[in-house]
């Protein structure tokens, strides 16, 4: 057996200490032994116990031991907490995992037209900037009302550096789905690679206007960008499109705060947001991490749906170079979903997280 690889745990709150083991579990049955799990501390419950919600130690084992992580989710409050600050936010900040690649797919989406149809989205959300950075101020005016402030940054250099991830990820696809065709496969996506490019720069023409310059631009870097389409979606129209034909995209890329709203809207299109997986990458480490909060509602009852998670885990071995096990997975999930026998009362069924995992791994 090669050397292992240590891979970061960062359960969090509520339900992401729930799907964060099983997906450890997944990983350690299709590589048995191949990967040192240490879990690490983070989230409003530890702040709540500790003042703190991102440990120093937490960032810095996973900048300098990790070769992966695996982040579950945290539950911030929606009022201020002096002193709190999101521990997710501040850490794909820290370690510049600036692309949150969020795939959503199924192979029969009922559209708001009533038809069926396959979806195989890849929605790219910018991870590091936006109103994420978190710059609000709040003043008092004239008649003593308070009156609040919240800056937003979009920089051209993240624009570009996203719309780049786009475009290699509309390649690669493009590619993936061309070898896939020649085998017999049936894709959901027949036409040539598209980037859709969403922003609001009819209103707010110098950020987001920033970002679509910036994005359309990339477009002409690369030799191979040449084959992709190019399209353009205010948020808005996006989510009315994104329910009414979710079959006509491809790769979708944001900005921060409308990646991390379309994403979740596009949950909904397959089923559940306890389905949907996405990895933060960057320069540093990848972290594999659902698309759910932490749900406090069912949180400690052991109905948490894992397959987010799993998914997540996944996709975190393909990062590490590990396709065929990944593939194992996703294959495994999609064959439990299918049959439909085994599943969480998101879905309907009524199976705990446990019996979806170990269903699961007794596929691999
Ligand atoms: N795993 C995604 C997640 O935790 N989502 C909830 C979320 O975005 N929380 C932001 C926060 O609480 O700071």
């Amino acid at each position: 057996m090669s050397e292992k690889l240590t891979i970061g745990l960062i359960p969090a709150d509520g339900i992401g200490k729930e799907v964060i083991p099983p997906a450890a579990e997944v990983m350690d049955a299709v590589l048995p032994g191949k990967f040192e799990f240490i879990t690490l501390p983070a989230g409003f419950e530890l702040f709540q116990q500790t003042g703190v919600a991102l440990p120093d130690e937490t960032v810095e084992t996973l900048r300098t031991k990790c070769q992966g992580a695996l982040f579950g989710a945290v539950s911030s409050p929606s009022h201020k907490v002096a002193g709190y600050s999101s521990p997710i936010v501040a850490l794909r900040k820290k370690l510049q995992t600036y692309a949150n690649i969020r795939p959503v797919s199924s192979p029969a989406v009922r559209n708001a037209k009533n038809q069926t149809v396959p979806v195989d989205m890849l929605i790219i959300r910018e991870n590091t900037e936006c109103l994420y950075i978190k710059k609000e101020r709040s003043e008092t005016d004239e008649n003593g009302q308070k009156v609040c402030y919240a800056e937003r940054k979009i920089s051209e250099f993240a624009s570009k550096r996203i719309g780049r991830v786009a475009f290699d990820m509309a390649v690669a696809r493009g590619k993936l789905r061309e070898q896939q065709k020649q085998q017999g496969i049936n894709v959901a996506w027949t036409g040539k690679p598209k980037v859709t490019i969403v922003h609001k720069s009819n209103v707010l023409s110098v950020t987001d206007g920033l970002f679509r310059e910036s994005v359309l631009a990339v477009k002409n870097e690369k030799p191979e960008y040449a084959d992709v389409d190019v399209e353009e979606q205010l948020v808005d129209s996006m989510v009315y499109r994104m329910f009414r034909e979710p079959e006509k995209f491809d790769v979708v890329v944001a900005p921060n705060m409308y990646g991390d709203i379309i994403s979740d809207g596009a949950a909904a299109l397959v089923g559940s947001l306890g389905l949907v997986p996405s990895t933060n990458f960057g320069d540093v480490v990848v972290i594999g991490e659902p698309v759910h909060g932490s749900a406090p509602d069912i949180a400690g009852k052991g109905i948490a749906n894992p397959i987010a998670s799993i998914r997540s885990a996944a996709m975190l071995l393909e990062n590490l170079g590990f396709t065929a096990e990944a593939a194992k997975i996703y294959n495994a999930v999609d064959k439990l979903l299918s049959e439909g026998k085994t599943l969480t009362p998101d879905l309907g069924g009524n199976a705990t997280t446990k019996d979806v995992t170990a269903a699961i791994i007794s596929q691999l």
